[in-house]
């Protein structure tokens, strides 16, 4: 029998800064309600989908810094959207700022299953942007200074009879970030993102942000043979234009559902993970065809040294 899953790829509009965590979660259960009618299993929402995108924004009060991450998941706040979606049998991934009890922060998303319980968790590897204050840019990106470094690494899940993996939002740049998971015969990546058409340093890449993202997506779903579930949290978001484009992948490259707009909306696909075999055993058999006695230099040098 095929194995199929019907997955939506959540996309949020924007979150103000002054929205109560309540008001949120009514919007993800909005989502969770149109995806159980459109009969999807699975629902991925953005990265940071609780709260207005905080590291563009430089703060020194801790406490100010820590209203924006959440103590316990589910906490009394989010606890209705576990109910809501364990009511409706399903699924979901979710992208978060947690402060874990000995008092680390991490950009967080866990994978919760069809009975409300949380069955995978990772955090955040690749952090970009920078640690201090840069008053030239037009707004800030500090995940560098609110986060801590993963500890979890990429792992994979057996979950929705298949095998899922997670990542988030700068992640999806980096080809790293699915072979790994490749290396682990993952099916489907579910990712959430927060981009700013603008980067700051590099403005030239600004009227090109939505193809990066579609083609770093698309690569990584290609050569690793899994599916790739994309989702924005989109718009103007206190004064900061951040691009949609949320997908979902297939193993093809090809991507089979969008986004259209930059609010709330879902994009909906039937995804066969059966769909993997074909590029998983022929082109992108690893055990086959990979060389891994030549990619030495991959994890002994982070940067790139030039020859002199
Ligand atoms: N949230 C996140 O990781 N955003 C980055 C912005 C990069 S520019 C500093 C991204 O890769 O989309």
């Amino acid at each position: 029998m095929a194995r199929l899953i019907t997955v939506a790829a959540a996309q949020l509009g924007p979150i103000a800064r002054n929205d109560s965590r309540s008001r949120v979660v009514e919007r993800l259960i909005a989502h969770l309600r149109e995806s159980k009618r459109m009969g999807c299993d699975l629902v991925v929402f953005p990265e940071l989908a609780l709260t207005t995108f905080f590291p563009r924004w430089y703060m020194t009060d801790q406490a100010e810094i820590d209203s924006f991450f959440e103590r316990s998941m589910p906490g009394p706040e989010t606890q209705p959207l576990f109910d809501e979606a364990r009511r409706l049998g399903l699924g979901f991934y979710l992208g978060y700022a947690e402060l874990t009890p000995e008092g680390r922060h991490f950009n967080t998303s866990i994978l919760v299953d069809g009975d409300g319980l949380i069955v995978g968790k990772y955090r955040k590897v690749h952090l970009p942007g920078h640690r201090e204050h840069e008053p030239s840019r037009r707004f800030q990106h500090l995940e560098k200074r609110y986060f801590d470094p993963s500890d979890t690494g990429f792992r994979v899940w057996r979950a929705f009879n298949g095998i899922l993996g997670m990542a988030i939002c700068n992640d999806r740049r980096w080809s790293e970030t699915y072979r790994v998971m490749g290396l682990q015969g993952v099916e489907m990546i579910m990712l959430g993102y927060n981009t700013p058409v603008h980067n700051p340093p590099a403005p030239d890449h600004d009227d090109l942000s939505l193809f990066h993202n579609q083609l770093v997506m698309q690569a990584g779903a290609y050569q690793n043979g899994c599916w790739v579930v994309g989702v924005a949290k989109a718009g103007s978001e206190e004064g900061v234009p951040m691009i949609g484009g949320s997908q979902i992948i297939a193993p093809s490259g090809v991507t089979v559902a969008a986004t259209r707009g930059d609010g709330d909306e879902l994009a909906v696909a039937c995804c066969d993970l059966d769909a993997c075999a074909s590029y998983k055993n022929t082109t992108f058999n690893f055990a086959v065809h990979r060389m891994p006695q030549h990619y030495g230099l991959i994890v002994e040098r982070k940067g790139a040294e030039p020859p002199p």
